[in-house]
């Protein structure tokens, strides 16, 4: 068996990045509805984030954004003439629908997709399915543009296999890897695929929140498993515990993360978590798990949902493969119940040795943290050499991303902004300047004017 690192690929917060409130269950998207927006600190919040990765000796990924405004979804919806014209008929007539194809929401690659590392799967390559993302208008438009874009940069096909969406609809609702976690004993053995689902579609008797949606369904999670090869000894479908996504935890990874052979959760993330806990074990075989379980007395879930304690990352550095660093939003240092809880995890016998806190209030602020930034995917040295593309960071290219950055995006922006038929014009530049800069080709279906 081949080894493989985990490489976080982070999304680059697209120019349009703005606070439209369009996420119902999303606590923070619905409290800073039509707030004014920073879109340069936005992007350079995540820049920074994949910095301060690389610096620690990690090897950091980059995904670009989307093209939003997205006049294709509009002209779809009956809207004709100059792409200007529908601008303006969109702001006065359904000003919902111009927020929606604004949405930035495209820098969230946690939902991105759903990956399979080679190791997993029957025929040995990388599985991705592109989440269809279809509880939430805005983001079910993502999934086209998501897929094509990941078939550039993971070309190779003795390397990479790439699913489509799964078919749209309620019924096979998926989130990607917001809901799916990967543990392994070690780099070198297949991983324990977790799939974490919300309600199941076609059992309407089995228990479901009643406040927010489930975004995510078993049948979905299913079907993506089904699609990647995995084996059924070393997957695990378990259902989030439905009275935390009425709390605001829209996604599992608010309320757990895993990674290496470590699984940080709150004692109220799953339904059956003891069940779901022995199963684990099961699949560990004996091999070293560690489970660090966050008590609601130490943590309650609202001090969860508030701080995104869990929206963190674990990383493991070269060399020190034994521990792990956890990256977490500077808003769980402001939280004292959650920062006294993490000096004291400091202090325990836990594979978390460090804690680095982040500044990413701008994508924190839509209910994006550092985890939402990323997508997760174990590559071994034969696939990461396949790549073709500049997506892999380094000092030169962070520099050619913040000049960029500080040349094409907007300091601040306000939801009038968004009919700008300079915005759109802007940040088709922008990305048109992009695809040189990571060596894309041509990924965008845009035409310049
Ligand atoms: O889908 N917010 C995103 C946040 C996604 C977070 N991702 C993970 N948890 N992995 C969402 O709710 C808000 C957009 C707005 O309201 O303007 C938004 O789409």
């Amino acid at each position: 068996m081949t080894l493989s690192a985990e490489i976080n690929f982070d999304g680059l917060v697209g120019p349009t990045h703005n606070f439209a409130g369009l996420s119902r269950g999303n606590v923070a998207s619905t409290k800073n509805r039509d707030a004014s927006s920073h879109p340069k600190a936005a992007a350079l919040q995540g820049l920074q984030k994949m910095k301060s990765l690389m610096d620690m000796g990690l090897v950091q990924g980059v995904l670009p954004p989307l093209e939003r405004p997205h006049t294709p979804t509009l002209r779809a919806l009956g809207f004709t003439g100059t792409d200007e014209h529908i601008l303006s008929t969109v702001q006065k007539q359904a000003p919902h629908l111009l927020a929606s194809v604004s949405s930035a929401s495209s820098m969230w690659v946690a939902n991105a997709a759903t990956v399979s590392p080679a190791a997993d799967t029957t025929d040995g390559r990388t599985h991705f399915t592109p989440a269809n993302l279809s509880a939430m208008f805005h983001r079910s438009i993502e999934h086209p543009d998501t897929g094509r874009i990941l078939k550039k940069i993971f070309s190779h096909p003795d390397h990479f296999a790439h699913h489509d969406a799964l078919p749209p609809g309620s019924f096979f609702s998926d989130e990607g890897a917001a809901n799916h976690t990967r543990l392994t004993p070690s780099a070198e053995s297949p991983g324990i695929e977790i799939f974490t689902y919300g309600r199941s579609a076609f059992d309407p008797s089995t228990p479901r929140p009643s406040r927010y949606p489930a975004r995510q369904t078993r049948e979905a999670s299913e079907a993506v498993a089904r699609n990647h090869g995995l084996s059924i000894n070393r997957t695990l479908f378990v259902q989030q515990n439905p009275a935390v996504i009425d709390a605001g935890v829209f996604h599992n990874d608010v309320i757990a993360v895993g990674s290496a052979n470590c699984l940080f959760f709150h004692q109220d993330a799953f339904l059956n978590s003891d069940d779901f806990i022995q199963n684990l074990k099961r699949c560990f075989a004996g091999n070293p798990l560690s489970l660090i379980e966050v008590s609601r007395k130490d943590v309650p879930v609202e001090d969860a949902v508030a701080s995104y304690l869990f929206n963190t990352q674990l990383v493991q550095l070269p060399g020190a493969e034994n521990d792990l660093q956890l990256i977490a939003p500077m808003e769980c240092k402001n939280n004292n119940r959650v920062y006294d809880y993490l000096n004291r995890l400091l202090a325990q016998n836990t594979p978390i040795k460090t804690i680095h806190y982040k500044e990413l209030r701008e994508s924190m602020n839509n209910g994006g943290g550092p985890a939402c930034l990323r997508l997760r995917v174990s590559l071994s040295k034969a696939e990461r050499d396949s790549l073709q593309t500049r997506v892999l960071l380094d000092n030169a290219l962070y520099e050619d991303l913040v000049a960029w950055v500080h040349k094409h995006y907007r300091d601040t922006l306000s939801p009038a902004d968004l009919a700008d038929p300079q915005l759109l014009q802007e940040s088709r530049e922008a990305l048109d300047d992009l695809t040189d800069i990571l060596k894309l080709g041509s990924v965008y279906p845009f035409q310049l004017s």
